[in-house]
């Protein structure tokens, strides 16, 4: 038990753990006797330590790692979702699909999504005798993407409807499956799709068939990806004050733009989509939302010259590095007009609604990757003399993300299903209604608990989760663009007020209505009375706040709008969970029927709490200014 001992060898006194070896050996370190035989045992017994200990040194295994397998199939709520909603001959073929899909993206797309991130775009603006070539390299991994989303139908599919109104579904599950592998190509097929849902709504003119074509394409060869030029100098969300480029037209009836589009992602993108102000024959342009035009044009000619376009720099992002985000000058790009001048931002705004889907879309995938990880880990990891599924307090935390986002996944199926209705002339003017509604909601609060989701899981990995080369934290950086980018939560709150201002208050009696007729057949379950109780509690404090709300001043509004929109999105997600209490969704350590109550224990209705007529007053806004800035008048 000492804590030193003295070695017959050298005769210096060791430390305890190699003491501690020799003894374990049968070695004894205190005695005479046959000195030298004991020398060679205790010599050999050394150099086993000594190799133990260096072998130790280099070994890097110590965990397990966290992995999933195929997505699809490990996706019970997805399944029973498709199982409840397909009609069974659309199933059959769509599960066989995903099914394969779901084996292509663990052996094929998920390592080329990793590569992506280890080897960001590169820009060179000069060769190595001063020409400028202005030239973006991407990654082959990055290039492969792009072949696997034509292969795989992944913007066709919603454009050819070849199962009617649940082609956009279908759609969009499979972008689901793909978005958390895609090594950051979700995006330009966010803008891909975008684009093609605007061309499609101007009726797919001659000038655009070939670019709808390329676009919506399942041949490698012929797929285009395109890009959504919006933000400039002076900003991204103030789209009407902020758009300076400056459009003059041609005498054969195209147009030339000059400006400077601050934030362009996918850079490498084959054509656009762009904003720009009609300079009359003095130059001069309209100012404000009404002066804007909307215009397509290519990026590169059939050589892959830049089209009178000069690439500044490319953008130094905090995540979603994987893809080319960068600062161009037009300096003269030939394009063409394609809206009624002045309606710019009507038309492109069913590009928004796109993008802000695939948005939401990007924020439930991730949601679900990382619960997968933690999930997966959970069942290997040991702490304290247990595995990590053994600790009800870490099964807390992980069953409070897992009702996070099967609520944000059911809000989403619903989005895409009134979406294929609507592109299927199948929806209800109620229908459209509650789309527009939805749309912005979604965005803004599956944005939010994205990263939220992802920080908390993150977490549940220890020290690990913080590991760039465990590939957790580009998980975690590439959620945080999803409150930005496609409208900030304060701009899509303003968004969800002018859907109500625009349909003239109906849109709400819409959504109210929707979520009564869910709760009443939710109500026929004895176990779900709790969690229908509480929605309607919500229900309750919305229908009052907006009475009150009603006669005060726009400012009143505006003040609510965020709290308002969040409220709506839990209400109509707290609609949405006591109906997939039918689809047997459960998995391995809770029962399935705690979900809708664990839902409903949050806040619902945070704006019903404070719907006192002080809250959202004038007097509220100066209290938050004074509190924000200081304030010596109050
Ligand atoms: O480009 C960017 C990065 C791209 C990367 C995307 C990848 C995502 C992938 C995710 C995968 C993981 S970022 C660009 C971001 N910028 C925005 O999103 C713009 C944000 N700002 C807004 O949304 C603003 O609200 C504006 C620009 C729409 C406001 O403009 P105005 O001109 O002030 O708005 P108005 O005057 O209210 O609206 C003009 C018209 C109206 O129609 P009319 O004239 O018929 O009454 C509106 O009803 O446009 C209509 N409108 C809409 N219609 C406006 N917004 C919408 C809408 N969302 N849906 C339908």
């Amino acid at each position: 038990s000492s804590a030193t001992c003295k070695s017959w060898q050298s005769g210096h006194f060791l430390p305890w753990d190699r003491c501690q070896m020799l003894r374990i050996k049968g070695i004894n370190t205190t005695m005479g006797q046959e000195e030298q035989q004991a020398g060679m045992k205790e010599k050999q017994v050394l150099e086993d330590l000594e190799m133990h200990l260096a072998r130790r040194g280099t070994e890097a295994l110590f965990q397990e790692q966290p992995e999933t397998g195929n997505q699809y199939l490990e996706d019970t709520l997805l399944r029973s979702y498709l199982k409840t909603h397909l009609p069974p001959k659309v199933l059959e073929e769509v599960h066989q699909d995903l099914e394969r899909f779901g084996n292509r993206l663990l052996t094929e797309i998920q390592p080329l999504s990793w590569e992506c991130e280890l080897n960001p775009p590169m820009f060179q603006q000069y060769d190595a005798w001063g020409r400028r070539k202005d030239h973006i390299h991407t990654c082959s991994a990055w290039r492969r993407m792009k072949e696997i989303s034509a292969e795989e139908g992944l913007i066709a599919e919603a454009y050819e409807k070849r199962y009617s109104n649940w082609s956009r579904l279908y759609q969009a599950v499979k972008l689901y499956l793909f978005s958390s592998s895609s090594g950051g190509f979700s995006c330009p097929l966010a803008m891909t799709d975008g684009a093609a849902k605007v061309i499609e709504s101007l009726g797919i003119p001659g000038s655009l068939r070939n670019a709808f074509d390329c676009l919506t394409s399942r041949d490698p060869k012929k797929f285009w990806t395109s890009g959504q030029w919006m933000t400039e100098r002076r900003g991204g969300s103030d789209v009407a004050n902020g758009t300076e480029t400056m459009a003059r037209k041609q005498p054969d009836g195209t147009y030339r733009l000059y400006g400077f589009k601050w934030f362009t992602s996918a850079a490498d993108s084959d054509m656009t989509l762009t904003l720009a102000r009609i300079a009359d024959a003095e130059g001069q342009c309209t100012q404000g939302s009404r002066g804007l035009s909307l215009f397509f044009l290519r990026v590169r000619d059939e050589e892959g010259k830049l089209n009178s376009i000069q690439v500044q720099r490319l953008k130094d992002k905090l995540g979603t590095r994987q893809m080319a985000t960068a600062e161009l000058w037009l300096q003269g790009a030939r394009a063409e007009l394609i809206s009624a001048e002045g309606r710019g931002v009507a038309t492109i705004s069913n590009m928004l609604n796109i993008t802000r889907i695939h948005n939401v879309i990007g924020a439930v995938a991730s949601m679900r990757r990382m619960i997968s990880l933690s999930r997966d880990y959970a069942r290997k990891r040991m702490a304290f003399g247990k595995l990590l599924k053994d600790h009800p307090l870490h099964m807390q935390t992980i069953a409070r993300m897992e009702v996070q986002v099967r609520g944000a996944f059911l809000l989403l199926m619903e989005i895409v299903r009134l979406l294929g209705l609507a592109e299927t002339d199948l929806a209800s003017e109620q229908e459209h209604l509650l789309l527009r509604l939805l749309i912005p909601v979604a965005k803004l609060y599956t944005g939010k608990q994205a990263s939220a989701v992802a920080i908390e899981a993150m977490e549940s990995f220890g020290g690990q989760g913080y590991m760039e080369d465990t590939g957790l934290p580009v998980i975690l950086r590439d959620t945080l663009v999803l409150s930005i980018w496609e409208g900030t939560t304060n701009v899509l709150s303003l968004d969800v007020l002018r859907s109500l201002a625009k349909s003239q208050g109906q849109v709400m009696a819409v959504f109210l209505s929707t979520v009564q007729k869910k709760l009443e057949l939710a109500s026929g379950t004895e176990e779900l009375s709790p969690a229908v109780q509480r929605t309607q509690e919500a229900v309750g404090s919305l229908r009052q706040f907006m009475a009150a709300a009603g006669s005060e001043q726009a400012l009143t509004m505006e003040l609510a709008a965020r709290d308002f929109s969040n409220s709506l999105a839990r209400i109509y997600t707290g609609r949405e969970r006591p109906e997939s209490q039918n689809h047997g969704m459960g998995w391995d350590w809770h029962s399935p029927s705690l979900s809708p109550s664990r839902w409903c224990n949050q806040e619902l209705c945070p704006v019903a709490v404070e719907s006192g007529r002080g809250s959202y007053g004038s007097g509220a806004a100066l209290q938050d200014s004074a509190l924000v800035f200081g304030n010596s008048r109050l």
